[in-house]
């Protein structure tokens, strides 16, 4: 039986690691159509958001995580860079949001921002906001300071993810603990800036560490806005470079898990679409996924050409996203609708 939250205003539901694992084990088909069924009562079982991601300081990061192309630990080979201008950031903000995106994401490889850049981002920040797109930022660690400052310079999103689950977590990085990872959740969630956090999967975990990842996420104080799923893109010189491959249909259980325990975030379908079919990826749409990357480029790494998405988006009849859509109420429709007009633009 699932329990309530009687701190909570809403009684939310406060999920236990083994109801968690009863939904990701049943029967596929149960799972699927409990997870649509979800899905249909909060959103428009056809529309996906978008956001577009770019790097604003690429490579040279201190931190250790066993997954990234942009460690100074790691023999990558990817240059490090400096923080790019502001002009050339909303150079590139303008043609995503005039491309279709609603969301801008900038990311920068930091253990944390430093003071000294701080007017720059704010800038950046109030550039994306001027052009009509949401923002995102991730940054790395904050402490309360640097989250109010972000948020008072009107930062919509910022992203910051727990990757896997706490007991997995050492295996994966060693230069900072899951619990420094909550720390900057509490304090992003309590400036007032809206939750993005999410994980990987294929870092060597086992499934009880995808349920237990979903856990923490669903039993914050407030559940995140946006949940990205990523699978793993192996790169070469880094320790999970040769990391077993994630099951796709494990991968899509995942991501109907987070739908059913997270019934109103956008549960963002993430890193690794080129490795992954249109028949996957449909699936995790049915799963509830209802948000992409889009653009050519994640942070350094493939994501599919924007034709590709196009053709893809036509072929299951799925329309992007309007930005007053992010945050549906009343419920969206429980019955098929008219066939959409695919579009991404
Ligand atoms: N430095 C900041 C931090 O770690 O919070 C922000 C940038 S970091 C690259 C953002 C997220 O990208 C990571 O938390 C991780 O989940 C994801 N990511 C990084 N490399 C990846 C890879 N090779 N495959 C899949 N996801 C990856
Ligand atoms: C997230 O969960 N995935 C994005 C975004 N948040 C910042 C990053 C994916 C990075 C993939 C590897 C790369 O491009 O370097
Ligand atoms: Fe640095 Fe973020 Fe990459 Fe970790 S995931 S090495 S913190 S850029």
């Amino acid at each position: 039986m699932l329990h309530s939250d009687p701190n909570t205003e809403n009684r939310r539901q406060i999920w236990t690691a083994e109801e968690a694992r009863r939904v990701f084990d049943q029967p596929l088909m149960d799972l699927l159509f409990q997870a649509q069924t979800v899905h249909r009562q909060h959103f428009d079982p056809n529309r996906v958001q978008l956001s577009r991601l770019l790097s604003i300081k690429t490579g040279g990061c201190p931190e250790d995580c066993s997954y990234c192309s942009q460690s100074a630990r790691h023999a990558s080979g990817l240059s490090a860079s400096k923080l790019l201008e502001v002009e050339r950031v909303l150079a590139e903000a303008r043609r995503a949001r005039d491309a279709g995106a609603t969301r801008y994401c900038m990311g920068a490889a930091w253990r944390s921002p430093k003071q000294r850049d701080m007017p720059q981002i704010i800038a950046m920040i109030e550039g994306v906001k001027a052009l009509g797109m949401e923002s995102c930022m991730t940054l790395g660690m904050l402490d309360a300071d640097q989250s109010a400052q972000l948020a008072e310079a009107g930062l919509d999103y910022y992203n910051h993810n727990i990757d896997t689950s706490e007991a997995h977590y050492p295996n994966v990085i060693t230069t900072r603990t899951f619990a420094d990872r909550m720390e900057t959740l509490a304090n992003v969630r309590n400036s007032g800036m809206k939750v993005c956090s999410g994980g990987i999967l294929g870092l060597g975990e086992g499934q009880q560490d995808r349920v237990d990842m979903l856990v923490t996420l669903a039993n914050l104080p407030e559940a995140p806005d946006s949940v990205p799923i990523n699978m793993l893109i192996p790169v070469e010189g880094t320790p999970m470079a040769d990391a077993a491959p994630v099951d796709p249909i494990d991968f899509v259980r995942t991501i109907a898990t987070a739908r059913i325990m997270m019934p109103h975030t956008h549960v963002r379908l993430s890193a690794g679409r080129t490795a992954m079919s249109d028949e996957m990826q449909a699936m995790c749409f049915f799963a509830g996924a209802n948000s992409i990357f889009v653009g050519d480029t994640l942070l350094t790494k493939d994501n599919p050409e924007e034709e590709t998405d196009m053709v893809l988006f036509a072929k299951l009849g799925l329309n992007a996203m309007k930005a007053h859509e992010h945050h549906p109420e009343p419920a969206a429709p429980a019955v098929p609708r008219e066939p959409a007009i695919p579009i991404l633009r």
